[in-house]
């Protein structure tokens, strides 16, 4: 595996290049053209500015999360394929400066879901945190101005202004789309990319459902380990993966974690690996990524990647916000970088033992 953080590039992030080059054992980071809104090409050009920039502090870039999705070609529309013809372009430029990870969701409106951004949790941190009961009693509009009004300024990912100024819309647009439909409308996308892909050995990795049901009535499909092996026969190609983040599909506990990432063996192309605090089934916390502060054992998720031989980057996920930092909500330095040098501790261990083990047999 390779470490990495998440980083939105000049002047969407709180977090400087040099201060992630500085964590130990991170060497990339997981990028993307912030600017650029989902359906739009991304020009060869911007993609080696961003590139040069990360190398000049000593960092690669190990992916790019995310190329966003068009909405029509979510829906299905018939100007889906100009959408997909862009992708297919953005993809060969990232291609071209020899990128090849891609972090994308299917997700239809809106992208994660949390109902709280920053809720204090016992020691005095915040952090976002999911209550199934507030999505059911409020209206989506509203839920999109509140989650934009607490950002602390920053733009969040999946919650762009510009496609969210239009929920209503995009509601109205989703009215006829099923999860039958959403998956087909998947696979089609999939099918058009995978040549591109292949020619350049672009792995995709889906972005698992955020929470791992349907919100406001919206299909959800990438939910648990049924659906995505489904999605996997469906376009039976290496380079068509899974971001395997805890996080999403912990959020439903009959996911058992370490059995997923077992079963997708070679197609997990990226891991985002963050611990969760369950209350009650749609009631939970994000929480410091040690396994004692939450609900997984961060051990058997790790063991479990290194055991399939997982390559791929990874990094640690949404931290606490805490020490006074004022940071996008859930991607600030420090709990991450506590994070990251969890999971290389946990990584360290699991592979000495390995060995040490496969010596004395
Ligand atoms: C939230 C993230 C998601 C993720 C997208 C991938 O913090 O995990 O926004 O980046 O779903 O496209």
């Amino acid at each position: 595996m390779k470490m990495t953080l998440r980083w939105f590039g000049e002047g969407y992030d709180s977090v400087k290049l040099r201060e992630i080059r500085q964590i130990p054992g991170v060497v990339g980071v997981i990028t993307t053209l912030y600017n650029r809104q989902a359906g739009e090409l991304w020009p060869r050009e911007e993609i080696a500015a961003l590139k040069a920039k990360v190398e000049a502090e000593n960092l690669e870039i190990s992916g790019i999360e995310s190329v966003n999705i068009h909405d029509d070609i979510k829906i299905g529309l018939p100007s889906r394929d100009q959408y997909i013809e862009n992708y297919i372009k953005s993809l060969e430029n990232l291609g071209e400066e020899g990128i090849k990870m891609v972090c994308y969701n299917f997700m239809p409106v809106f992208d994660w879901t949390r109902t709280n951004l920053a809720k204090p949790r016992h020691d005095g941190s915040t952090v976002l945190a999911y209550d199934q009961s507030v999505v059911d009693s409020i209206d989506p509009q509203v839920f999109f101005d509140q989650t934009d009004a607490n950002s602390n300024g920053f733009v969040m990912p999946g919650w762009e202004p510009e496609r969210l100024s239009r929920v209503k819309e995009l509601f109205e647009a989703y009215k006829d789309v099923t999860a039958d439909k959403l998956f087909d409308n998947l696979v089609y996308f999939l099918k058009a990319i995978m040549p591109t892909c292949d020619k350049y050995g672009i792995n995709m990795a889906i972005h698992p459902d955020d929470p791992a049901w349907p919100v406001f009535d919206l299909p959800r499909i990438i939910t648990n380990k049924e659906n995505i092996l489904k999605m996997f026969a469906a376009v039976d190609n290496p380079h068509n993966g899974l971001t395997f983040c805890t996080g999403s599909l912990g959020t439903d506990l009959s996911n058992d974690l370490p059995d997923i990432i077992r079963a997708c063996k070679g197609r997990i192309h990226f891991a985002h690996v963050r611990n969760l605090q369950h209350f009650a089934p749609g009631l939970f916390e994000e929480a410091a990524h040690l396994s004692a502060d939450g609900t997984f054992d961060m051990y058997e998720i790790v063991k479990a990647l290194y055991d399939i031989g997982f390559d791929g980057p990874i990094r640690p996920d949404h931290g606490r916000t805490l020490w006074g930092e004022v940071c996008m909500p859930g991607y600030g330095l420090y709990d991450r970088a506590m994070g990251a040098c969890y999971i290389n501790g946990l990584w360290e261990a699991i592979d000495k033992a390995t060995k040490r083990k496969d010596q004395l047999l």
